[in-house]
């Protein structure tokens, strides 16, 4: 029990610390894009009676290092973007740091799950360091926009309901959702296209005049009064 309550502890730092690389990450971005793309971090340690339950699924001894070596996602954190082109830059910009190792990607927006399901998922390797040396420990990190989380939800909450036995109707509705929803996600990136056209050009205008306002300036400087008139 006691190495079991150390292992939670471990799982719970590195997700502390990836979690703390996700906001450096998001405020670095704020700074070059003058917008946040990440709207919200949660995270969780998987409970273990789930430890269990899925090592014995799939036949695994049940072990702190067959916990290590056999579960990717006993630490999970779940980014929710605004934006899909959001979910690639911080994918991207995350796997590029030299302390993360990514171990497997798995893209169910460009390959939704036949029921609907879209995110994009990263399994990285993390070392902590801790007072017995470094410990190398893996998470699983779910990023995906803020309409996928809400049909993820709903969906996640409809399995328990059903105990994973989804009636076909329902089904249904859940794969038309799950479309509404990349039209959602299109609509709203091309709203966001605009705003940003928008603000570009205002930018573009306000430099302009800024600039024929210095020359005026200069003008008065150097030149006579008729001239500057
Ligand atoms: P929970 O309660 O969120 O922890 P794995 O189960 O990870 O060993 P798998 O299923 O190939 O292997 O991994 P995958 O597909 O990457 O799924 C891992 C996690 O993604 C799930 O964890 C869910 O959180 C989420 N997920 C995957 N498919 C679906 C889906 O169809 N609907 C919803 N709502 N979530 C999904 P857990 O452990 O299943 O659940």
């Amino acid at each position: 029990a006691r190495q079991f309550r150390e292992l939670n502890m471990r799982y719970t730092c590195a997700i502390r610390e990836v979690k703390t690389k996700l906001e450096v990450l998001n405020d670095d971005l704020a700074i070059r894009n003058q917008r946040n793309p990440i709207q919200m971090i949660k995270s969780r340690v998987k409970k273990p009676e789930s430890i269990i339950e899925k090592l014995h699924r799939r036949g695994f001894p049940i072990s702190v290092k067959s916990v290590r070596e056999n579960l990717y996602d006993v630490a999970g954190i779940r980014v929710i973007c605004s934006f899909v082109d959001d979910i690639y830059t911080v994918a991207e910009m995350l796997a590029r740091q030299d302390d993360i190792n990514v171990l497997m990607v798995k893209d169910y927006i460009r390959c939704p799950k036949v029921n609907g399901y879209r995110s994009y998922h990263i399994i990285i390797d993390y070392t902590v360091n801790t007072i017995k040396g470094p410990k190398t420990l893996s998470a699983e990190i779910q990023i995906r926009t803020m309409a996928m989380n809400f049909w993820a939800t709903i969906e996640h909450s409809l399995q328990y309901k059903y105990k994973e036995h989804i009636p076909d109707y329902v089904q249904q509705k859940l794969i038309d959702a799950s479309r509404a929803i990349i039209e959602i996600d299109k609509a709203m990136s091309d709203v966001r296209d605009e705003i940003m056209d928008a603000q570009n050009s205002h930018q573009k205008k306000e430099n302009l005049i800024k600039d024929i306002l210095n020359n005026i300036q200069n003008l008065y400087k150097v030149a006579n009064k008729r001239e500057v008139t």
